[in-house]
């Protein structure tokens, strides 16, 4: 442990520079190289073509984990209620009253099919449908989340999935009792012990034990993340997840002590990962500051937090509430705080977050593991064209479509024009013979 200052960037909107500074602290590239690409399309190949012989040959040689068949790489639903009763009572509760939070919420965005009648009788409507089979992938390692089962299997049992499988790193054989409980409890179908390309492989193309799914998500290294991309289109994909992130804005009342917990709460995630705080309360951004070097030496993960604080944490002075939502918007972060006493004001004017936390007692922490919303939310600006994990994302609509005698008629008229416009007369003739005279 140290105690040296934090270098964390301190930057205001009025510096000449302050532009280019936020630019270069945004900036994330999350791109693979060449080499880890053709390392990847490599065990793609092997997995589409040899199926189980390659994932357990992948398995021996990333994860030294030994297995002579498929079988033994499979946790079976026993295996999984026993990590739950196995749990300690603590464990075991706070996991259920998450999940129920979870669903509750969930429950709400079940999108409904829905029709309606014109006039001449012809029916139209959306009919939406869960997916078959959904893939999930949770990382091993040192981001092993109990809670992001939870928060990727649940919204896929309540949007119906006929089957969900789970896949799961397990270097060493060594499994997290937590990961296994919370699949359990979130109605995993199969867990496979695999991970890498080489299960998203498995997950996309299928294998003699391995189940092909429909669409795969959740988060994982730069392989997982290479493979999951080189597979889209096979089937689909949730996102390509970078760092974590937080935004906290705040109006200079909040304890600095919170502010630089709730900062920390994101930074110890990840190297990598971004915490910024703005206000435009400059006495209160030399506060937290404080707080920051006073609280870090207390901290399990200290060397993480310091390390992403300094590479990419920043406390921004602005000039007031208008510029805080300008950089909002700009930033478009995955998480926001809006430490202030009226949150509904900003929040109306905020365009671009993944979770928006209002009030001062909304730690972000809440939301990340049981208030009940996704914690699955889009990184790195793209909550400027994406949303959290939802039920929608294991669903997919038809359109219906249900022409009465007199639809088919008028509609024909106007079919056969456009047609013949796009010289396609085949369309047109199939449009005419319903036409009635
Ligand atoms: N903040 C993370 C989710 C998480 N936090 C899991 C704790 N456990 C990404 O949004
Ligand atoms: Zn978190």
């Amino acid at each position: 442990m140290s105690d040296n200052p934090v270098t964390i960037h301190r930057l205001s909107t009025a510096d000449t520079d302050f532009e280019r500074r936020l630019d270069d602290l945004l900036a994330w590239e999350g791109v693979s190289n060449d080499d880890v690409q053709s390392r990847v399309a490599a065990i793609l190949e092997d997995v589409k073509h040899r199926g189980d012989a390659a994932v357990i040959e992948a398995t021996r040689r990333f994860d030294r984990l030994e297995a002579s068949a498929m079988e033994e790489l499979c946790l079976s639903p026993h295996r999984l209620e026993a990590a739950f009763k196995g749990l300690p009572d603590e464990q075991r509760t706070a996991l259920e009253n998450a999940a129920e939070r979870i669903r509750r919420y969930h429950e709400r965005q079940k999108p409904t099919s829905w029709q309606y009648e014109e006039l001449d009788g012809t029916v139209l409507g959306q009919k939406v449908t869960p997916l078959d089979r959904a893939g999930i992938y949770v990382p091993g390692g040192k981001a092993a989340y109990p809670s992001s089962v939870l928060m990727n299997a649940i919204p896929a049992q309540v949007a119906g999935v006929g089957e969900i499988v789970m896949v799961v790193p397990t270097p060493d054989g060594v499994v997290n009792e937590l990961v296994l409980a919370a699949a359990h409890l979130a109605g995993v179908d199969h867990v496979f012990t695999i991970g890498g390309a080489q299960a998203v492989a498995a997950l996309a193309y299928g294998t003699e034990s391995v189940p092909r799914v429909d669409k795969i998500v959740g988060p994982g290294n730069i392989y997982v993340a290479t493979a999951k991309r080189a597979v889209f289109g096979q089937v689909g994909i949730d996102m390509i997840a970078g760092p974590s992130e937080i935004l906290v804005v705040s109006d200079g009342q909040t304890d600095p002590e919170w502010l630089a917990m709730d900062l920390f709460s994101q930074a110890e995630h990840d190297e990598d990962a971004q915490a910024i705080l703005v206000s435009w309360d400059g006495e209160h951004l030399d506060a937290v500051q404080a707080a920051i070097e006073r609280l870090l030496p207390t901290l399990d993960r200290e060397a993480i937090v310091r390390a992403s604080l300094s590479r990419r944490g920043a406390l921004i002075q602005c000039a007031d509430e208008d510029e805080a939502l300008a950089l909002i918007n700009r930033i478009a972060p995955e998480h926001l705080e809006l430490s202030v006493a009226e949150p509904e004001r900003l929040v109306s004017e905020v365009r671009h977050a993944g979770a928006i936390f209002m009030g001062r007692y909304t730690a972000e922490a809440l939301g990340d593991y049981c208030a009940g919303p996704n914690h699955v939310l889009p990184t790195s600006g793209t909550a400027r064209f994406s949303s959290p994990l939802g039920v929608y994302d294991f669903q997919k609509r038809s359109s219906l479509i249900h022409c009465s005698a007199e639809g088919a008629s008028t509609l024909g008229r106007t079919a056969s024009v456009l047609a013949r416009g796009e010289s396609l007369t085949a369309h047109a003739r199939s449009a005419e013979y319903r036409i009635r005279d």
